[in-house]
């Protein structure tokens, strides 16, 4: 466990690094910015409890106050979903700031990735990852979340990416930062509401043994950088593709025409997404993220093995 004067790790969480117990972070930007009241607060409240209910101990990170938090309370949880987009959106960029200002901020993979480092948690579940946006050879759009897996030692667990993204030139981006990229079960990258984007991933693994085993090396061996682990959505939660990708390329169509740019797009496209496909999306956004902390959990248990 390591020490920061900005950082807040709550006491459970405290005493599980302390006596090396596997610990599972969460990010705030799914609960804020990705999903409605009040679901968002649901979801994350059941996510801890199917982290608990395999072993681990779960830290939902989040900036309250201007402080760094690494575990939340059930109320801070609710705050974060009711106040929705009322908080600020925090990637790596808008730290400083934030936590200078005594801020609100809802942590993004990145900086999810960044407060669970710097706690000493290891094993990070959310839905989906940002990427290289369709576009980017003239927007320059590129979420920090794979600069963030080029430098930082935590692994992500997340369904894949969603077609809002341009996922040949995402996982051209990770091949060049040296980022694995692991299919959990599968050779092909899962696209977050369906299972199949008919793009390969560099590796399959098939267990969590497996999963904690590779990242358990990748740290002894000393390189630098996360693990993306790619977990396809449950078959009978899965969308039906032409659905979904017509709903996709008219909210990418959309924003582009309302001139959306910057760390609104993201969140523009998930809100239009989720009313061009009525509920249907919700539902499958929540089961995959259950079936992501699923596996983080016991790929934590596994590596907390390892590590002793
Ligand atoms: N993709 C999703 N759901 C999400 C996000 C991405 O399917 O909730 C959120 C995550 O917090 C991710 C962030 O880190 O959006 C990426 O934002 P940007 O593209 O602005 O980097
Ligand atoms: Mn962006």
């Amino acid at each position: 466990m390591n020490c920061n004067k900005y950082l807040d790790i709550a006491p459970e969480v405290a005493e599980a690094l302390a006596e090396g117990k596997p610990v599972v972070a969460l990010e705030s930007t799914i609960i804020s910015h990705g999903m409605p009241y009040p679901q968002n607060r649901d979801t994350a409240l059941k996510v801890e409890e199917i982290i608990r209910s395999l072993g681990a101990v779960p830290a939902t990170i989040a900036i309250i106050g201007g402080r760094l938090k690494a575990g939340l309370s059930p109320d801070e949880i609710d705050y974060l979903g009711r106040t929705g987009s009322g908080v600020a959106k925090a990637s790596r960029r808008d730290l400083p700031v934030l936590v200078a200002k005594g801020m609100d901020g809802a942590t993004t993979v990145t900086t999810t990735m960044m407060i669970a480092a710097m706690a000493g948690i290891r094993v990070f579940a959310t839905g989906g990852i940002g990427g290289v946006h369709r576009g980017a050879e003239v927007t320059m759009d590129i979420s920090a979340d794979l600069e963030e897996l080029a430098e930082t030692p935590v692994m992500v667990i997340c369904a894949g990416a969603k077609s809002i993204l341009d996922l040949g030139l995402t996982l051209e981006y990770l091949e060049t930062k040296g980022v694995t990229v692991i299919g959990y079960g599968t050779e092909e990258l899962p696209a977050f509401y369906t299972r199949k984007s008919g793009f390969g991933v560099d590796y399959r693994l098939d267990t969590p043994e497996e999963l904690a085993k590779a990242f358990h090396v990748k740290r002894e061996l000393n390189l630098r950088g996360g693990m993306l682990v790619t977990n396809p959505i449950p078959e009978e939660y899965s969308m039906d593709a032409d659905t979904i990708n017509k709903a996709i390329s008219e909210a990418v169509a959309e924003a582009k025409a309302q001139g959306i740019h910057g760390k609104a797009t993201t969140p523009f496209l998930l809100a239009k997404i989720k009313d061009l496909t009525g509920g249907d999306s919700l539902d499958s956004n929540i089961q995959l993220v259950f079936n992501n902390a699923r596996l983080a959990a016991k790929t934590a248990v596994e590596l907390s093995k390892l590590e002793k």
